[in-house]
């Protein structure tokens, strides 16, 4: 059935809430696991699925995301499978950028109108989960509503973040409220079941991921111009004239739309069984197949750390890190509990010899430096002797080279760190 379904990604608004990873590009293009990006999970999860149409709505176009959208999937010219980008643009009809998610898929209707399909499935940007959208479009055709949403049980802790509602025997959902505060929770909770109930998680959270019939969608964008959000506006106003089933999945699913659940979803990664596994060829995560050399490693401690190719490691120890592509880190360096992306280049040996006489660090990290939960985006520089030390001692701030948030330092892409700093 998934070949009557049509994919749309969800690729993120201003992305203030993961900046300054998105400073200077667009949230689908930022790194994520050493090697891929973020929107090279939805996709993967669709491909998976049989879903081959899918659309990337985003703000910014950025140079970045088209080059990996481009090289990364290409699919043969006698199939109908496609990947591509749609960014707000301005017509005479819409002067703004995309106002909010429902917003965004308005404003691009008459792109998807040009292709056939009975189901769209509209996707978050920002989620990391391997799931297999068949059952849940199975589940959508076979109960014959209009729209379906996917839900999660979530804890109270959590549940604030999120859509949250309840559903009658038949997973017709009653009743919805977008990010209810903890003090309106005793009334949302649900029957989830035993095993969610014994993990505390007694609320049923929207995920985000909607099936809507196209005639419908048509249908609701054609009745209300003002609604710009699904969450806010559409889906409680949905509940009141149709059927809306509540598809609950109970798999590893989590948001990674802010800098501390982007850190630890990273290093989770290191797990001895982690919760998302990039090693299920059943749900194989795709990206760009750069055909970088081999990772090279001379004389380092490693534990717990996941290293993408194309490395050239002399550190001291690596422990509980994810290594990006091409990294380059120097002797005596010691870096715990850090996600590292790497770079886009090597410099030539000329150019190093130049730079060191300069006295320029060289892209990558340098000898004898210390760094702990700390975000090191691409193409740093950082020098020798640097320490970089995050945790709860730091407050939040906003400096040219990097920013605090929750105690973690994000380094900024490019920033050069002269030698002997200590953040
Ligand atoms: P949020 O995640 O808070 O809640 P939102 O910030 O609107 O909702 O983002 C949803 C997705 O759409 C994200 O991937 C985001 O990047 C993207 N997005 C947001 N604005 C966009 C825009 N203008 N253009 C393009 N993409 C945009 C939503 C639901 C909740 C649900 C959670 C689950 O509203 O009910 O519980 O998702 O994560
Ligand atoms: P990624 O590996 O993260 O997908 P790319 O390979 O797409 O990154 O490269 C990102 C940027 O770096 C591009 O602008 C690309 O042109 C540039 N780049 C990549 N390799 C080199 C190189 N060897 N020399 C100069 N620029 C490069």
């Amino acid at each position: 059935m998934t070949e009557k379904v049509l994919g749309v990604i969800l690729g993120g608004g201003q992305g203030s809430r993961l900046a300054p990873l998105t400073q200077t590009r667009s949230k689908p293009a930022v790194p994520i696991a050493g090697k891929y990006r973020l929107v090279d999970i939805p996709i993967s999860n669709c491909i998976n699925s049989g879903i081959h149409r899918m659309f990337v709505l985003t703000q910014f176009n950025s140079a970045s995301l088209n080059k990996h959208i481009k090289n990364t999937y290409y699919f043969s010219p006698f199939s109908s499978a496609f990947v591509d980008i749609l960014a707000a643009e301005q017509t005479p009809e819409n002067p703004t950028w995309f106002q909010g998610t429902a917003d965004a898929v308005r404003q691009t209707m008459h792109h998807l109108l040009n292709h056939e399909f009975e189901y769209v499935l509209i996707l978050s940007g920002d989620q990391l989960y391997q799931m297999d959208f068949n059952e849940m479009v199975n589940a959508h055709i076979e109960s014959g509503v209009q729209i379906t949403l996917a839900t999660i049980p979530v804890n109270a802790k959590d549940a604030p973040s999120f859509g949250i509602l309840k559903a009658n025997e038949e997973n017709i959902i009653t009743s919805f409220i977008e990010k209810p505060k903890t003090e309106l929770l005793v009334d949302w909770s649900s029957d989830t079941g035993p095993e969610m109930q014994a993990e505390g998680r007694d609320y049923l959270a929207s995920m985000g991921i909607y099936i809507f019939n196209r005639e419908l969608l048509i249908k609701i964008f054609s009745e209300n111009e003002h609604e710009k959000d699904f969450g806010k506006e559409i889906i409680p106003r949905m509940l009141n004239t149709y059927d809306v089933l509540s598809y609950q999945y109970e798999g590893y699913w989590t948001d990674i739309g802010n800098i501390s659940s982007f850190f630890e979803a990273n290093l989770g990664l290191t797990d001895d069984i982690p919760k998302f596994n990039l090693f299920d060829s059943n749900h194989s995560i795709f990206t760009r197949a750069r055909m970088l050399p081999p990772s090279k490693i001379l004389g380092t401690t490693l534990d717990k750390t996941i290293i993408a190719e194309g490395c050239i490691l002399q550190a001291e120890s690596i422990k509980h890190s994810v290594i990006g592509i091409r990294a380059r880190i120097g002797t005596g360096t010691s870096i715990k509990s850090c996600y590292i992306m790497g770079s886009d280049k090597y410099q030539t040996l000329i150019e190093i010899a130049e730079e060191v006489a300069d006295h320029k660090p060289l892209i990558g990290i340098g000898d004898r430096c210390e760094i702990e939960n700390a975000i090191i985006d691409k193409n740093c520089r950082i020098g020798n002797d640097v320490k970089i030390i995050g945790g709860s001692h730091l407050s939040d701030r906003d400096h040219e080279w990097y920013t605090v948030k929750d105690g973690i330092v994000v380094v900024k892409k490019g920033a050069v760190i002269p030698d002997g700093t200590v953040i």
